[in-house]
Parts: C-alpha cells; sequence; structure tokens
C-alpha cells in the first residue's frame, strides 16, 4: 500500500487519540505535507471501514509570499530605519534601497523618521526615534506560528490590506475510527482465486468490499450527433404518419428545380448571390425535360391554368445555373413531378430531412446550411383546413400542442401560413414552421390533374435540437467548435418530453 507507514502513522495515532484527529494538524506534528496525510486517508478509506474521514473546510490564515518574506527579513519600513545612520541618508539613496519606497512612507507614517527638505545636497531623512518595535514582522511570525487568533481583526485586516497575510480554506479531514478499525492493516484481497476456494484460504482473508455502487466503465461506443438523435424522431413521426422519405441526395440543384418549377420568377431577390451559392462548375445543369420546361417557361411568362403568370421573358440558362439548394422543396418538387407521370393520380405523403444552404448573414442561431424538414401531402381537394390539421396532428407527436396560424407569403404556396407554438420554457410564442397550399401555376405544369391540390410545410432541424438541448449558440451545435464531449453525453432527448435545462458550467 503506498502511502503504507503514513497509513500506519495515522493509525496508530488515531489509536491513541480520543475521539479522532484533525488531518493538518497531523501532518503538521508530523512535520509533513498535508497532502501526503490526505492520501494516507483516502487509501484507508479504500480499505472499507477501517476510519471514518469526514471532510472539513477550514479557514485559516496563511503568510503570502511576501508576507514570508518579511516574517524572515522584517518589514520593509523596519529595514529602512535601521539603514539610517545617525547622520541621516539622503532620501533618494534611500529610495533606491530595495524596501526603500514602500518602507519610507510606512516608516514616516509610524514617525519613527522625519525629513529634512533643506539639507545642503538635498533632502534628507533622519531617524526620529531611537529604536521601534516591528510590530509587522512579530505579528507575521505570531500567525507562521500557527497563533494567527492572536491578532485582533484590525491587525488581521491591516496585513491582509498589505497583501502579506492571506485567509485559505483548507480542506481538511476528520478522521476517526471506522467499525472495523485496526491499527494493522493488511492488503485486502480484491479478486477470489480458485486457489483461495480450493485451499480455503479465503475463509480468514481480508477481502476489499465490493462496491456495488461503482460506475461502469462505459463502453467505448459511436455517438449519435444530437441532431442525427432528433432526426431520427423526426423521421419516426413521419413514418408513424404514413409518409414516404423523399430522396435529396443531391446538395447541387439546377436553378430549374429549386426555384423555376416552384413557380417563383427568375427575377425574384432570392436567387441573386447574397441568398444563394451558385456554382462556377459546373455551372450549368444539362438534362431538364424539355416538354415540361416549356409548360414552366409559358406559365412564368404568359401564364396559363387560370393565371396571368409573371409577363417577363423567361430565360432558360437563367434556369440551367446550378446551385447549393437552399430548400429541399426541391425534392418536393421532382418527386411530385415524377408523381404527375404516374397514372392515373394516387395520393401520396412524402417527407423530407437534409441540409439545405443559404448565403445569409452568420449569427448565433443561423449558419450557411441547415436541415430543412419537409413534409408533402397530395390528394384530391384538400384545404387549407387539412393543412392545419395534419399541422396539429405532426407538432402534437412533438409535444408541441397549442399552435397558431398567421398567414404568410412564399411565391410556390398561396395561401401560406407561418406555424407558432407557445414555448411553456421561454414563456413566448415561437416561430416552428411554415406552409402552404402550392400554387396550381407549380403543380399543372408538371400534369397533375385539376383537382389535385398539395399541402406542405417545413421547419428546420437545428432550432428544436437547440430547443431541446437548451443550446443557445448553433456554433456549440454544429461545427469545428463543438466540444465532443456534449455529443458523448448528450442523452436522447424525447422530443415530447419537457426540454432539459441548459448544462450549467461546472456539468459541461
Ligand atoms: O424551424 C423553425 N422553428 C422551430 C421549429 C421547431 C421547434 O421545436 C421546438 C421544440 C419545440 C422550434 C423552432 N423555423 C423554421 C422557424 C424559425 O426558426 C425561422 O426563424 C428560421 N427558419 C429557417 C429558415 O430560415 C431562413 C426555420 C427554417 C425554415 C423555414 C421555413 C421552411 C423550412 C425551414 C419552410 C417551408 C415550406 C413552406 C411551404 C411549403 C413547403 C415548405
Amino acid at each position: 500500500m503506498a502511502d503504507g507507514p503514513v497509513a500506519e502513522l495515522l493509525l496508530r495515532r488515531l489509536e491513541a487519540s480520543d475521539g479522532g484527529l484533525d488531518s493538518a494538524e497531523l501532518a503538521a506534528e508530523l512535520g509533513m505535507e498535508h497532502q501526503a496525510v490526505v492520501g494516507a486517508v483516502k487509501s484507508l478509506q479504500a480499505l472499507g471501514e477501517v476510519i471514518e474521514a469526514e471532510l472539513r473546510s477550514t479557514k485559516r490564515w496563511e503568510l503570502t509570499a511576501e508576507g514570508e518574506e518579511i516574517a524572515r527579513e522584517g518589514s520593509h519600513e523596519a529595514r529602512v530605519f535601521r539603514s539610517i545612520p545617525p547622520e541621516g541618508l539622503a532620501q533618494s539613496e534611500l529610495m533606491r534601497l530595495p524596501s526603500g519606497k514602500v518602507g519610507f512612507s510606512k516608516a514616516m507614517s509610524n514617525k519613527w523618521i522625519r525629513v529634512d527638505k533643506s539639507a545642503a545636497d538635498g533632502p534628507r531623512v533622519f531617524r526620529v526615534v531611537d529604536s521601534m518595535e516591528d510590530e509587522v514582522q512579530r505579528r507575521l511570525q505570531l500567525v507562521q506560528g500557527g497563533q494567527a487568533e492572536k491578532l485582533g481583526e484590525k491587525e488581521r485586516s491591516e496585513l491582509r490590506k498589505r497583501k502579506l497575510l492571506a485567509e485559505v480554506t483548507l480542506k481538511t479531514y476528520w478522521v476517526s475510527k471506522g467499525s472495523a478499525f485496526s491499527t494493522s492493516i493488511s492488503k485486502q484481497e480484491t479478486e477470489l482465486s480458485p486457489e483461495m476456494i480450493s485451499s480455503g484460504s479465503w475463509r480468514d482473508r481480508p477481502f476489499k468490499p465490493y462496491n456495488f455502487l461503482a460506475h461502469g466503465v462505459l463502453p467505448d461506443s459511436g455517438h449519435l450527433h444530437p441532431l442525427l438523435k432528433v432526426r431520427s424522431q423526426f423521421r419516426q413521426i413521419f413514418l408513424e404518419m404514413g409518409f414516404t422519405e423523399m430522396p435529396t441526395d443531391n446538395f447541387i440543384e439546377s436553378s430549374f428545380w429549386n426555384f423555376d418549377a416552384l413557380f417563383q420568377p427568375q427575377q425574384h431577390p432570392a436567387r441573386d448571390q447574397h441568398d444563394t451559392f451558385f456554382l462556377r462548375d459546373p455551372a450549368e445543369a444539362l438534362q431538364l425535360p424539355m416538354d415540361y420546361v416549356q409548360r414552366v417557361k409559358r406559365t412564368h411568362s404568359q401564364g396559363g391554368y387560370g393565371s396571368q403568370g409573371y409577363k417577363y421573358t423567361w430565360k432558360l440558362d437563367e434556369a440551367r445555373k446550378n446551385l447549393l439548394r437552399t430548400h429541399t422543396t426541391s425534392a418536393s418538387a421532382r418527386a411530385l413531378y415524377r408523381l404527375a407521370q404516374k397514372k392515373p393520380f394516387t395520393p401520396v405523403k412524402y417527407f423530407s430531412i437534409d441540409r439545405v444552404f443559404r448565403n445569409e448573414t452568420l449569427d448565433a442561431t443561423h449558419l450557411a446550411e441547415f436541415h430543412q424538414i419537409e413534409g408533402v401531402v397530395a390528394d384530391h381537394g384538400l384545404t387549407l383546413g387539412h393543412l392545419m390539421g395534419v399541422l396539429r396532428e405532426f407538432f402534437t407527436k412533438l409535444g408541441i400542442t397549442q399552435l397558431r396560424f398567421k398567414p404568410a407569403y412564399n411565391p410556390y404556396t398561396e395561401p401560406s401560413m407561418e406555424v407558432f407554438s407557445y414555448h411553456q420554457g421561454l414563456k413566448k410564442w415561437v416561430e416552428v414552421g411554415n406552409s402552404g397550399v402550392f400554387r396550381p401555376e407549380m403543380l399543372l405544369p408538371m400534369g397533375l390533374p385539376e383537382n389535385v391540390s398539395v399541402i406542405a410545410w417545413g421547419l428546420s432541424l437545428e432550432r428544436p435540437t437547440m430547443i431541446k438541448y437548451g443550446i443557445n449558440n448553433i456554433r456549440d451545435l454544429v461545427g469545428h467548435k463543438v466540444n465532443l464531449q456534449m455529443v458523448y453525453d448528450s442523452p436522447l432527448c424525447r422530443l415530447d418530453a419537457e426540454p432539459r435545462p441548459p448544462p450549467t458550467q461546472e456539468a459541461a
């Protein structure tokens, strides 16, 4: 047992003590580092009930390094006094002494010395008294001798103000005999070996008590990032609601599917560099379904299907421009177009959860990319009421019941609604998504039947994840600054359960 001798010493002292002993006092008596005694206490504690050790924090006064030096060499003012010969000393010279500056003013205020400013070759310092008591040194030595209590509060605070004394909190152990106390400590067995059993020697061997509360070693395993944990819960919700996942395995999209197919006009502000990342190479999409493209072109430029369109010159080159998709609604457009090619029309429920990219100003909750969650339902005669209904069902599964719908605008849905929920924890209405009924100018050119309408909604994955895990800055959730420990320790947060309180500093 490493610190055997200290442990044995401690046990013998305990045997001799009445009732117990303080680890710091024992260290002082044994003239050893307190840490050594603490080590022995800890190893004796590990042996089970040999000793009881109660952690106490005692405040005590300790000299600072300067305090130590003064206790040894005397106070600055005393040194100044001692350095003045009967014929006095030039003030300039005195000030050059190591304790000059500090000592001079203290010695002056103690009226031990005086300055003759009119002296011939400049101010000269003289003693006023023949001798003086270096009270400061005496008091510091008292403390050094463990008799700090002999000093009055005023004296103590004066020394503390001069940064010669400091109050330190010492964590000490009050050690007392345990139920299995003995002065001889024999090494305790930690394994029950076949020999012990066959020889029966286990009967008289002391065994280390099993600590059934000991935490097992966490098996080394992979860790799902919180975003992916929440993504799988959203997936679960959609699958439970009978939705099918849309393919979204293409971060690069053509302006056609990302904008034009959604009846978003080519001069729409979202289509310029400030909001969208366009590609230099491959700059253009070559494969576009040209018959459908013609119908989209006519709808944008002249209208049709009862719409007057946007009355502008629609350019194919603009539609060919490749970009990083700004929403997964482009995947919805592709899916709805594929659906329209299948006759007769069959109602569908689609969802997607994947990365989208926006050239937006970065702030605590916005990065240049996030994960969009989108739900799409296509069927005959769907209305805004159906959309509100499916939104209620969806958010209820998220544990969000109090919903409000606020009219909004999207180029590809009319009517459109922003969805708000009252957030108990944040005590305010939070925007939890956007939604709408896809415009006929989007659906009919695809070839979908007249009486088929498509309702859809979208939200982000990052926002609910940040709220669930109590994360305020998106950089603590995503990116190179993420502290992996947060990922390792992030429990599976049930979306429909109360959000976790934000990790406090020490927990973190
Ligand atoms: O996620 C968002 N908010 C949100 C969602 C869930 C949530 O859960 C909590 C656990 C309780 C909390 C908050 N928003 C959408 C709302 C805001 O955060 C918004 O400021 C930011 N939005 C992103 C876009 O930012 C430019 C979130 C993202 C968003 C917005 C709209 C859509 C998708 C994502 C859409 C759509 C759409 C509309 C009609 C048809 C098809 C798709």
